[in-house]
């Protein structure tokens, strides 16, 4: 911050005397530099350094109470989360009554709907399922209700790119365009209604860490 200081200052020396005699080598055939928005731009970027470092120590005290108190919520409504790549992957530990609802949760917390981007992901995510207790059918991104058959992510639109269905899914019984984990398959996908069918299903949100 203090060489900030420096260079705004030195900036603003150099602009004194440039002002002061036209002739110098500030006109000279250099091309000229746009001095005002090398300073506003410094003082830009001091202002976004100090946003987290003249925070009070009784700012910085609320900002870690908020923490503790986000932390307090997510434990009392999700089961303990999984930590992958940089992400934290939390199961519900409540039904949900529209897959709406489950992303309006996730995006409550940040995130949105866990997303199965690759297979690593994805056994990490099965395992995840399974190691879960009290949880059976979790609901995830994925959804076939624009085209019966073609499974995208309701968030971005994309293609869901790993279907590893259970023997006899994708089955759309009754009406089924919504992805899950089922524990009782190996934590492999099956397609459920994208409303409430039980008050035993789960959902699983992807989060930032
Ligand atoms: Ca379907
Ligand atoms: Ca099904």
């Amino acid at each position: 911050m203090v060489s900030i200081n420096l260079l705004i200052l030195l900036c603003g020396l150099l602009c004194i005397s440039c002002n002061a005699d036209s002739n110098s080598l500030c006109k000279s055939n250099r091309p000229e530099l746009d001095l005002q928005s090398v300073i506003d731009s410094l003082i830009q970027q001091q202002r976004k350094l100090c946003t987290y470092q003249c925070l009070t120590n009784e700012e910085k005290n609320s900002v870690k109470a908020l923490k503790n108190q986000v932390e307090n919520v997510t434990n009392l409504l999700f089961h303990p989360p999984l930590i992958y790549n940089n992400k934290k992957y939390v199961i519900s530990k409540f039904p949900y009554q529209s897959s709406d609802e489950a992303m309006t949760y996730c995006t409550a917390f940040g995130g949105y709907l866990a997303e199965v981007n690759d297979n690593k992901e994805y056994t990490a995510l099965q395992n995840f399922v399974l190691n879960t207790p009290a949880v059976d059918i979790v609901l995830i991104a994925g959804s076939d209700a624009i085209a019966e058959g073609t499974w995208r992510f309701q968030r971005t639109g994309g293609p869901v790119p790993i279907l590893d269905w259970i023997p006899g899914q994708p089955d759309n019984l009754g009406e089924e365009d919504c992805l899950n984990l089922w524990k009782n398959y190996g934590g492999k996908m099956n397609d459920l209604p994208c409303g409430f069918r039980s008050s035993e299903d789960r959902f699983m949100c992807e989060l930032p860490k």
